[in-house]
């Protein structure tokens, strides 16, 4: 018998999506037609598609009988109200504004907070958020823990803030400039890591002391609130709920993409504690999204959200959730394979550099070796390195991050541990072959987040 007894997905499978075969000639193919970007492949093209767990996740059958609810009045639909409590209910912000997706809220709260010359610390860049960030004039600026750039290091938390570097940040341009700093749960392109409830307390102390505002990327906060209930000291007998409930009340805002945690297939929202900066921006989202009560969603998306909310701090959910993607982490790991450690929350991330020590930065490994595995299998998965880093504003050149890496991203509730099994013996097959891998050359690359639609081809 096994100390301890194996877990099982908390729910069964009521309607089924047929996927697609094909052969690795055609894939191929398809391949040279996508520019070797997997973001450029058709999805019908791919077998199991670990490109993201964005707006991938399965609904419930509750989440689908709340979208027949759907109350599509222009104003004042009910299932915004229905959002609206779900929001104070479980995250405890004050004010809720909904808006099309993750984006949305950054875009329209980096332009309400950032003025030309500001800078926004934050425990490491995402692309959409910097990007807001940089369109509104101001500078990101990295105060992460060394360890969340180094793969092989084991550190429970390394979501974690530097505060040394934060206090470099505030010394060098002084508070003034600084309109807020943004802390994520948890931090994706470190590999999914968590911060810990130690370090956000420490930040908001800092950030009172200083009288600047804490903007929580709360993305992904239930799967870190699983990480604290399940490595901090103190936390292990709290439920997820409440944990997620006490890391949103150290933060005065929030931007939000639902299409992860929140269990939807669209949708987003701006929250904050703020009536004066909520005044602003429900002014501002019905310029760029639509009425401060729909930003861009209808009504039965709103209802849909809702219900995931709850749905997300479940226990059972948020625990084989996780299981699956520790689960793919540890065949992988156990076949050699080299990948960022601790294994995170949302998918598995393998570290190209390693993979490919024979192959530059700039001949963009990453890249490659995703290509390389959708040739194999039909697996679908991401890029998340050089090309995802994009270029320095001022300079031109490349950013060269420290992390190159693949990510396999597990959408929530809709493949099988068999799926799982088939992914990592497909990428032990690359790995075996990969002498082969070149890289590749970028022969097309977009003004704007890059990684979307850059068009490489192989380096002979
Ligand atoms: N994340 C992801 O695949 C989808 C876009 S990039 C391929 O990981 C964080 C931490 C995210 C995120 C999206 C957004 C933006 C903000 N913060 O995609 O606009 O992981 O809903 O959210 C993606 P939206």
């Amino acid at each position: 018998m096994k100390a301890t007894r194996s877990w099982a997905e908390p729910y069964k499978i009521k309607m089924v999506e047929p996927l697609f075969m094909s052969t690795q000639e055609q894939r191929e193919g398809y391949l040279k037609e996508a520019g070797y970007n997997t973001f450029l492949l058709r999805s019908k093209q791919v077998y199991i598609d670990l490109l993201t767990d964005s707006g991938t996740s399965a609904m419930s059958d509750r989440q689908w009988a709340g979208m027949m609810m759907g109350d599509e009045a222009y104003a004042g639909s009910e299932n915004f109200y229905h959002m609206e409590d779900a929001v104070r209910r479980y995250y405890g912000y004050k004010h809720v504004i909904p808006t099309h997706q993750g984006r949305g809220a950054e875009h329209i709260l980096s332009q309400i907070l950032i003025n030309k010359g500001d800078v926004v610390p934050g425990n490491m860049y995402f692309t959409t958020t910097r990007l807001h960030q940089e369109l509104a004039g101001g500078k990101f600026v990295d105060v992460i823990i060394d360890e969340a750039h180094d793969p092989v290091s084991e550190y429970k938390f390394k979501g974690n803030c530097d505060i040394q570097k934060l206090q470099r940040v505030v010394d060098t341009y002084g508070a003034e400039r600084v309109p807020y700093i943004c802390m994520a749960t948890t931090v994706n392109m470190a590999g999914g890591q968590p911060i810990s409830m130690e370090n956000l307390k420490t930040v908001r102390a800092f950030a009172d002391k200083y009288g600047i505002m804490i903007v929580h990327d709360m993305t992904r906060v239930a799967e870190n609130a699983f990480m604290i209930q399940q490595h901090e000291a103190g936390y292990s007998d709290r439920s997820i709920a409440e944990i997620v409930l006490e890391i949103c009340s150290l933060t005065d805002a929030a931007t939000m993409s639902a299409k992860k945690d929140a269990l939807v297939n669209i949708g987003g929202f701006l929250a904050m504690n703020d009536p004066e900066l909520y005044q602003k921006a429900s002014n501002m989202v019905v310029v760029y999204e639509g009425l401060h009560t729909y930003g861009g969603l209808a009504g039965r998306d709103m209802e849909a959200l809702a219900i995931g909310i709850g749905e997300s701090v479940q226990q059972e959910h948020i625990r084989a959730r996780i299981g699956q993607v520790q689960h793919l982490g540890q065949m992988l790991r156990e076949a050699g394979i080299p990948l960022v450690l601790p294994i995170g929350t949302h998918g598995v991330f393998i570290d190209a550099k390693r993979f490919l020590p024979h192959v530059p930065q700039d001949a963009f490994p990453a890249q490659a070796l995703a290509a390389e595995i959708y040739a194999d299998s039909g697996v679908r998965t991401m890029e998340r390195g050089i090309v995802s880093a994009g270029r320095n504003l001022e300079t031109g050149a490349h950013n060269f991050p420290e992390l190159e890496l693949v990510r396999l991203t597990i959408p929530r509730r809709v493949y099988t541990q068999a799926h799982m099994e088939v992914v990592a013996e497909s990428v032990v097959s690359v790995f075996e072959a990969r002498d082969k891998i070149r890289g590749l050359k970028m022969i097309y690359e977009p003004t704007y987040l890059r990684f979307f639609q850059a068009r490489f081809e192989p380096i002979q």
